[in-house]
């Protein structure tokens, strides 16, 4: 099926918490996608490349210490400067695909205790993700998988807070920009069961999508 001139790139983020799946289902969708002839590019964040990653690096990975608040803005900051590119390529019919976006940013912040509110105002009006999947995998998979642990927010006690945090956003989403948004996918089974799981539910809005980019929380 070929994508009408009028249809822009969809915007499709992948959440969840650490070692459900995530990175590795983003990149075999953007590979199979590209297999497929589609343009696609991943943005994966925090992006860690950036003069605001390297600080978010090291904080971590436990090189630093920082305020609650200051981290959650830098988290934050590091989206805004990836928006316009995330806009730009979203216009020229590219789908963008985001390994964690603004909803990590609110669970992981609230889950250590910044109020909710105050987790969500700095990524107002942020470009709208047209398809958020939300991977779930209970905690003693997650934690047994390699690496758990590695980095400042793998702990146990950390990780079933932010999925309480997360069953919130998920709320909010649904309140302010529909049902159709946000999709919750149990991430349990091989890599292929989830590939195939995720394809389904994804459908054809890798095909493009029509109206405009909307604003996150407008
Ligand atoms: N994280 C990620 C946040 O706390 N806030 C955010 O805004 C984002 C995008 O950073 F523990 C947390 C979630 C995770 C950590 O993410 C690093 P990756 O996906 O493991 O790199
Ligand atoms: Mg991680």
């Amino acid at each position: 099926q070929s994508t009408s001139s009028s249809s822009r790139g969809a915007f499709i983020v992948f959440e969840g918490l650490d070692r459900c799946g995530k990175s590795t289902q983003v990149s075999r969708l953007v590979d199979r996608l590209e297999r497929e002839g589609r343009k696609a590019r991943l943005q994966k964040f925090p992006d860690r490349t950036t003069a605001i990653g390297k600080m978010i690096d090291a904080y971590l990975q436990s090189k630093a210490e920082m305020d609650d608040h200051a981290i959650h803005l830098l988290f934050s900051a590091n989206r805004w400067e990836c928006a316009a590119a995330i806009k730009r390529d979203l216009e020229q019919g590219i789908t963008v695909i985001a390994d964690r976006y603004a909803f990590s940013g609110i669970a992981f912040s609230a889950a250590k205790g910044l109020p909710f509110d105050f987790c969500l105002q700095p990524d107002k009006s942020l470009p709208l993700p047209d398809l958020t999947l939300y991977l779930t995998l209970p905690q003693e998979e997650a934690s047994g998988r390699s690496q758990f642990g590695e980095e400042r927010y793998e702990t146990v006690s950390m990780q079933q807070a932010t999925r309480k945090q997360f069953a919130l956003v998920a709320q909010e989403v649904i309140k302010i920009h529909g049902e159709d948004r946000w999709i919750e996918i149990d991430a349990r089974g091989t890599i292929e069961e989830l590939e195939d799981r995720i394809k389904g539910l994804i459908g054809n809005v890798t095909e493009g999508v029509n109206g405009d980019i909307g604003r996150l929380w407008v």
